[in-house]
């Protein structure tokens, strides 16, 4: 058993039909909130569209191990194929953190790094998580209302909650 945070993310194809899914999925694994779904500007070098990103707070049967294969037949199901690093993708799911025993798993192990390594710099996975947790503390790093303080303004305006067109 453990707790962790996972950040969904998805721009290709029928985004939020993805995201739904993986979030429904992940109802069996001790789902405990989920976020709204927000609309993000892609990070990192690759030009690509702009994301649907979410994050979800689950409690579960799993260890950190267990969360990333988790993460991994989520992405499966979703079709994903990887081609390029930071690139356009039907679904990612990454384990931002974990906890077991009321202490946070540590790893710098490439194959999952604990915390994710990048976290702490991006308002895609920070303004969701502290939407469902205001209160919630990135292991080494701090609290998340203190990350996105520390982030430039216009990042985190630029995380915009997304909603069905009727
Ligand atoms: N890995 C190590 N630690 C972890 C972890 N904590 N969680 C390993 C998940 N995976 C972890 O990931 C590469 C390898 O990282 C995996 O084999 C896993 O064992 P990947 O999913 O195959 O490749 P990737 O996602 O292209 O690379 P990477 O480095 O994980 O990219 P990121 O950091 O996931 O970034 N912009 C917006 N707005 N929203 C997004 O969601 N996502 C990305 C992908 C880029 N830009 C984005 C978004
Ligand atoms: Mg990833």
């Amino acid at each position: 058993m453990s707790r962790a945070v996972l950040s969904l993310g998805a721009n290709l194809g029928d985004r939020a039909a993805t995201l739904a899914e993986a979030l429904e999925a992940l109802a069996a694994d001790g789902l405990v909130a989920r976020s709204a779904l927000f609309e993000t500007p892609p990070w990192g070098p690759v030009e690509q569209p702009a994301y649907l990103n979410a994050v979800a707070l689950v409690d579960g049967p799993h260890d950190a191990a267990g969360w990333l294969a988790r993460a991994h037949e989520l992405e499966q199901a979703a079709g994903r194929t990887r081609e390029v690093r930071w690139g356009a993708r039907t679904l990612d799911v990454d384990v931002v953190t974990v906890e077991a025993d009321g202490a946070a798993v540590l790893s710098d192990d490439p194959v999952l790094t604990l915390p994710h390594p990048r976290a702490h710099e991006r308002a895609f996975v920070l303004v969701p998580w502290a939407s469902v947790d205001p209160a919630a503390v990135l292991p080494g790093h701090g609290p998340v209302a203190d990350l996105l303080a520390a982030l430039p303004r216009e990042e985190v305006d630029a995380v915009i909650r997304w909603e069905p067109r009727p």
